[in-house]
């Protein structure tokens, strides 16, 4: 064998040959060559690989990024989620996502260090592909605020939740700007779930006492104008202290004006929507006895106006992310169902599964029926993700140096949805019965082929964990209110 030929036949690991390549800018028909876990070349005509895949016909789009979704979490109320890293990594690589970022989720009086190390026990030895994990912050205590939430900033957690609602994560409004001062000063993102927690409970209230306890009435105490109130609200307390904010599952037009309305102020002012607002409504909760409480979620599925008003946003820019907000509860006492079938709307557990469907169901009906292009797709799947939490170039691209994280999704497969053929332990989808067209054949993860015709070829743990850097995208404006360049005018640290 001559010197030329072996130094082809070793140029590469891996090609993917005659895809069409899609990025968030552009569409190519190319050739991919991975090598170490990395994408070392793309063009026409590349050769030299011990393994080839051919990708005539199909798309090789980034990998799919689910940055909201619930792993392995105690909720408030008690209740664990039915997925653990295990299946819930590998459902998401059955759906064309190769990286997750669930929450590190601190429950009050809780050492945020602590929280953090017992999520990386429990992800550590099982998730099949990449992740990195949020911060959840319900007791922003002197010693968060002050040492843990600067340090694990530092060390690879860039990104926080925080709650406007939920009785034992609620925060109000001035320790929201407590968080949000650390956040401008550390360069972190907040992301906000935005509910008025009064609005919620008085209407709640008003409903237990006229004895309307039926899964349905979940849907009217979260009024839409709770989420459009709390977002406006959210939106102020970041424009006063001139930081970004995430507003997290938009569902409904008076959010989704809040949100566009400060971006056209120029407030980096930034939002997510998920699939449950576009493709459920709240007729899905009306469903008999308690079958409505698989639909149950905060905020809650709204109607065919709010739909629209969503596809509207993920159209126009409103929205940079589409993220499952995956958080499975089984249908019986373990999960959904607290007190069986005597649970009140008020003590379903909130959440559903949706972290291996998201992508398929975004790409039919977005893509296949004309609503967004590829390239607005694999912006809201991957590449905004990626830019948003600080793991870009690394992930969510397809570019020279970035990891091989790669899905292969044949346009024209028709799948219809049924719970069985899914990879998450929820045992139902709120999906069931869809016909979808579109569907990740092939799923690599740093090049290794993770999925592969309806096959799981990745071993339990061999996922890594992402420290996140700080993001362009929490970069504060730098246009101070008056009363704050007073304030740092007379020497206040926090600004
Ligand atoms: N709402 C949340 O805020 N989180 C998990 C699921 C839900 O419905
Ligand atoms: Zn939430
Ligand atoms: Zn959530």
């Amino acid at each position: 064998m001559s010197a030329l030929r072996e130094r082809r036949e070793s140029a590469y690991d891996l090609l993917i040959r005659n895809g069409r390549v899609a990025t968030a800018a552009d569409t190519t028909l190319c050739d991919i060559g991975v090598k170490g876990g990395r994408i070392a070349a793309l063009g026409r005509g590349l050769e030299g690989a011990a393994r080839e895949i051919d990708a005539s016909g199909k798309l090789v789009l980034p990998g799919g990024i689910d940055s909201h979704c619930h792993i392995e979490q105690l909720s408030s109320a008690g209740v664990v989620s039915a997925d653990d890293f295990e299946s819930a990594t590998v459902a998401a690589a059955f759906g064309g996502t190769t990286t997750v970022i669930p929450f590190a989720a601190q429950h009050r009086g809780q050492s945020l260090r602590r929280v953090v190390a017992e999520y990386h026990e429990a992800a550590r030895p099982k998730a099949v592909i990449d992740y990195a994990f949020h911060l959840i912050i319900s007791d922003p205590s002197p010693e968060v605020l002050g040492q843990e939430l600067p340090a694990l900033i530092a060390d690879g957690y860039t990104s926080f939740k925080v709650y406007m609602t939920y009785d034992r994560l609620k925060l109000d409004d001035r320790q929201m700007l407590d968080i949000f001062a650390v956040a401008r000063r550390e360069g972190a993102l907040v992301m906000v779930h935005a509910e008025n927690h009064d609005m919620i409970g008085w209407l709640r209230d008003r409903l237990l006492d006229r004895g309307l306890v039926a899964p349905r009435y979940h849907a009217l105490a979260h009024a839409a104008l709770a989420e459009g109130e709390a977002t406006g609200r959210a939106v102020s307390l970041g424009a006063l202290l001139d930081v970004p904010v995430l507003i997290v599952h938009v569902s409904t037009g008076e959010a989704i004006e809040a949100i566009r309305s400060a971006q056209t102020k120029g407030l980096k002012v930034y939002g997510e929507t998920c699939p449950q607002y576009l493709f459920l409504t709240a007729e899905d909760i009306e469903k008999p006895g308690l079958e409505g409480a698989k639909f149950c979620c905060s905020p809650p599925p709204r109607d065919t106006h709010a739909q629209e008003a969503v596809w509207r946003g993920l159209q126009n820019g409103t929205f940079q992310v589409f993220s499952s907000d995956h958080a499975p509860y089984r249908f019986d006492a373990s999960g959904k169902l607290p007190k069986g079938d005597a649970t009140r709307f008020d003590e379903i557990a909130n959440g559903i599964p949706g972290i291996e469907l998201r992508l398929p169901l975004l790409f039919s009906e977005g893509v296949g029926k004309g609503r967004i292009d590829l390239n607005a797709f694999v912006a809201l799947a991957a590449t905004n993700h990626a830019k948003l939490y600080g793991l870009y170039p690394r992930k969510g691209t397809i570019a020279v140096g970035s990891d091989a994280d790669i899905a292969i999704w044949d346009p024209e497969r028709a799948v219809t949805v049924n719970a069985a053929m899914l990879h998450d332990n929820t045992g139902y989808t709120p999906y069931e019965g869809r016909p979808l067209k579109g569907w990740p054949v092939t799923v690599l993860s740093r090049g290794r082929i993770v999925v592969e015709e309806g096959k799981l070829l990745a071993a339990r743990g061999s996922g890594e964990f992402l420290p996140c850097a700080l993001s362009d995208a929490a970069r504060p404006l730098g246009r101070l209110q008056p009363e704050l360049l007073f304030a740092a005018r007379a020497g206040n640290p926090l600004v």
